[in-house]
């Protein structure tokens, strides 16, 4: 039964005056309605491009996915609702379903109970007009003369994947039927939709309808896809808190940032002056940067020690920079404040007179950046030695950790 509310808000269509895609936002929204769908039934999932300016549009649920990545996104929604009554839109542009193809034939393949409505017209519009995976050859001769690759049908491709429903429809005064139809398949559908755009589609409009490839609808009876459903426990739930033992000084808050090379235990430094912290009252972050190559080059940690709960992890401004290798201060000596207490290591050539001393030499390779900062520890006071200790307790290094905090003594 119709329903008398609306799909769509106030909102102004934001489409250059003649454009298609208006158009198809009405079929949709109307479609919807006639089906009898409120606006809170529907989940829509839109792509980028013009044709992925459509939230606003839309009084339903709406998430907005990267290009091309949309449908994937609907996919996760749909398996995640598992409401048959809940219907999911995801709507794109022929530029979106060309750069994410694979997503359109997952969700076909697995034949997903959604919509995909993909806004074919002929070209990437938001970037310039230029030529999409589905620009057939008849309109590329309009702007590009030496490419006579063929298009990809996608409905065909939908289809040969597995799709329930899948259609071109050319004609605008049977748009919103054959969007009923689609919608109210179970499983996979797929409604490819000419539209026109004005502003780079083509000098001579009344020509459109001849570039557009052919109509064609194809069905697949096929049982619709189902989440796999598997009995798994929070990650959170296997986390052991860590109870206050020890008490600190801070009454605010304290950025730390740790500078090393790969393998010289930079992270886990960084990850067991965090649990100290926590293990003294305080609330703590800890984020890692190194390379994708994770075995060479440079190796930065931050640590965010505070009274505080801690609501941006962002460290603009270090209170403390510890750096043991040329590595390390090569990527954070840029970020040394004149508040900031620095450490480095005696064989780095500093351009500033900094403090060094020989943090490699007495903690070793891999033990020098613990040692640098149960050095800091100790120095400031911030809370007990005891606490870093604590940390490396049940470690199956304990001995060689315990051996890299306490040879701060020997500096
Ligand atoms: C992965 C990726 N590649 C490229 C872009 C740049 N980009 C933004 S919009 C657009 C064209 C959109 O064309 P289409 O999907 O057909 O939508 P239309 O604007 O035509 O409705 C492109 C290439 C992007 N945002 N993301
Ligand atoms: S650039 Fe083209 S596709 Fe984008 S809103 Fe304008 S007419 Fe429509
Ligand atoms: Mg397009």
């Amino acid at each position: 039964m119709e329903t008398t509310e609306k799909i769509l808000t106030t909102a102004k269509m934001p489409f250059c005056p003649g454009c298609g895609h208006g158009v198809c936002v009405r079929s949709i929204s109307k479609s919807l309605k006639e089906l009898g769908y409120k606006p809170k039934d529907v989940a829509l999932v839109s792509d980028i491009g013009c044709s992925g300016l459509v939230d606003p549009l839309f009084a339903t649920h709406t998430i907005h996915g990267l290009h091309g990545r949309a449908p994937a996104l609907g996919v996760g929604v749909t398996l995640g609702l598992d409401n048959p009554y809940k219907k999911v839109i995801v709507i794109q542009g022929d530029g979106g379903a060309t750069i994410g193809l694979q997503h359109i034939l997952e969700a076909a393949r697995r034949n997903i109970d959604m919509t995909l409505v993909v806004i074919n017209n002929l070209l990437y519009g938001m970037t310039g007009g230029q030529m999409s995976g589905l620009s057939t050859n008849e309109f590329k001769d309009y702007k590009h003369n030496d490419d006579n690759t063929e298009p990809y049908d996608v409905v065909n491709l939908a289809h040969q994947s597995g799709a329930a429903f899948s259609v071109r429809v050319n004609d605008i005064s049977n748009f919103t039927d054959v969007l009923k139809e689609a919608i109210s398949v179970q499983g996979f559908s797929l409604v490819e939709l000419s539209s026109l755009c004005t502003s780079y589609g083509m000098k001579k409009v009344a020509e459109f309808k001849d570039f557009i490839a052919a109509e064609e609808k194809l069905m697949n009876k096929r049982p619709v896809g189902v989440s796999l459903k598997r009995e798994t426990n929070s990650l959170l739930e296997n986390i052991k808190g860590l109870d206050t033992q020890f008490t600190s000084t801070i009454n605010d808050s304290i950025g730390v940032v740790i500078a090393g090379s790969a393998g010289g235990g930079i992270q886990s430094a960084a990850r067991m002056l965090a649990k100290a912290g926590m293990l003294s009252g305080l609330h703590a972050t800890m984020k890692g940067e190194y390379p994708i190559t994770v075995g060479t080059g440079f190796s930065v940690a931050e640590v965010i020690l505070s009274k505080k709960p801690i609501n941006f992890t962002g460290l603009e401004k270090p209170s403390v920079v510890i750096a043991v290798t040329d590595d390390g201060w090569n990527k954070v000596k840029n970020r040394i404040t004149e508040n900031s207490k620095v450490f480095v290591d005696s064989k780095i050539s500093t351009e500033r007179n900094f403090e060094t001393k020989e943090f490699l030499k007495i903690g070793g390779k891999k033990g020098a950046a613990l040692c640098t900062v149960s050095h800091w520890i100790k120095e400031s006071g911030i809370f007990p030695i005891e606490a870093l200790l604590k940390v490396v307790e049940d470690s199956k290094y304990a001995a060689s950790l315990q051996n890299a905090i306490k040879s701060a003594d020997d500096l």
